[in-house]
């Protein structure tokens, strides 16, 4: 059978549609598998997404605190006012240990150049504990992935803010607000995740005793390294939870979506729950013997000091009797000479 020109027009035209849609597939394919490995298994009870509120009152496995509120686009940890401190806490302890989160957030504020505080992603023992790092408790353990908006200024650093850097803590360890935590951070990067128009991410990836913060800010669905880093020891058991926090400059802090993921990592990575480890990097170590030498090297407790003024108190008594007795004997002596 002959095909007329048109026909073989059309069929030439429909082999280029069949081999351009083959082509698209294959290419969208290969971006998948480029962001995510399919094998990750996504941990629904450490996760959060729209619409938040299930059949029931309050939202599954997520517990609220102080400013935070709940709308069917985003969770805001604080609105856009002054002196708000609002927390999001996960209610199951997170017994996987190679893990990753994807944080969707938003941080917009009506001022260009005054803005603050900034919010933290936790991952910690203790939660639902109101405190004054980014409203959550300090003297925490575990980690704290911080994106601090405001330079505080009391500290010298060349970087510029908003500025997302992580923590890691065993409960012994302040976050200084004044120095924007310079001397207790790990690693971290400059990240202007602030009113922007698109989506915003950031992914916190532990992974073999391996902390790595990567960024999405410009809606590429591609993520930007911000640091990374080896020998990062971590329970398993501890709680996810995001903080936010205002003082006298404000922003408004949403949380869009967090996804967790259970990582299918490479054969010889330890897998099994290590609940009774304490956080641990080379950096709490270190500050941990400083601490300790510190106070091996304070010459005395209170109760020490009180025993030795005591001590030199009545020394000094003893002292000055003796020398009113030896004088009182004197006088005693020259009388008697006189008569
Ligand atoms: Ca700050």
């Amino acid at each position: 059978m002959w095909l007329s020109f048109s026909d073989y027009k059309l069929g030439k035209m429909s082999c280029v549609v069949i081999r351009y849609t083959i082509t698209l597939l294959v290419f969208q394919i290969i971006t998948i598998n480029a962001e995510w490995n399919t094998k990750d298994f996504q941990k629904r009870e450490h996760s959060l997404t729209k619409p938040y509120q299930g059949s029931g009152f309050g939202v599954p496995n997520w517990d609220f605190q102080g400013s935070t509120m709940v709308t069917s686009s985003h969770i805001r940890l604080t609105p856009d006012q002054r002196s708000k401190q609002g927390a999001l806490w996960n209610k199951i302890p997170c017994r996987v240990r190679n893990w990753e989160v994807q944080l969707n957030f938003k941080v917009t504020g009506t001022t260009r150049d005054l803005f603050g505080d900034g919010f933290v992603f936790w991952y910690t023992k203790e939660r639902m504990e109101v405190g004054p790092v980014f409203g959550s408790r300090d003297f925490f353990s575990g980690l704290a992935i911080i994106g601090d908006t405001y330079s505080n200024h009391m500290a010298r650093h060349n970087h510029q803010h908003p500025y997302m850097s992580a923590m890691v803590n065993n409960g012994s360890i302040s976050y200084d607000h004044d120095r924007d935590g310079t001397d207790t951070m790990l690693g971290g990067c400059e990240v202007k995740f602030r009113n922007m128009q698109h989506e915003t991410w950031i992914a916190i990836r532990y992974e073999n005793d391996r902390l790595t913060l990567s960024h999405d800010l410009d809606d590429k669905r591609a993520w930007a390294p911000c640091f990374s880093m080896d020998n990062v020891k971590l329970p398993t058991g501890y709680y996810f939870g995001l903080s936010a926090t205002t003082g006298d400059l404000s922003d408004a802090h949403d949380v869009i979506s967090i996804k967790t993921y259970e990582l299918d990592t490479a054969a010889g990575v330890p897998k099994e729950e290590r609940p009774d480890i304490q956080p641990e990097t080379e950096f709490v170590v270190k500050a941990h013997q400083e601490k300790k030498v510190d106070s091996d090297s304070l010459p005395m407790s209170g109760v020490k000091k009180f025993l030795i003024g005591l001590f030199v108190v009545l020394a000094l008594v003893v002292v000055a009797v003796i020398a009113i007795m030896i004088y009182q004997n004197q006088q005693e002596n020259n009388r008697k000479r006189f008569y």
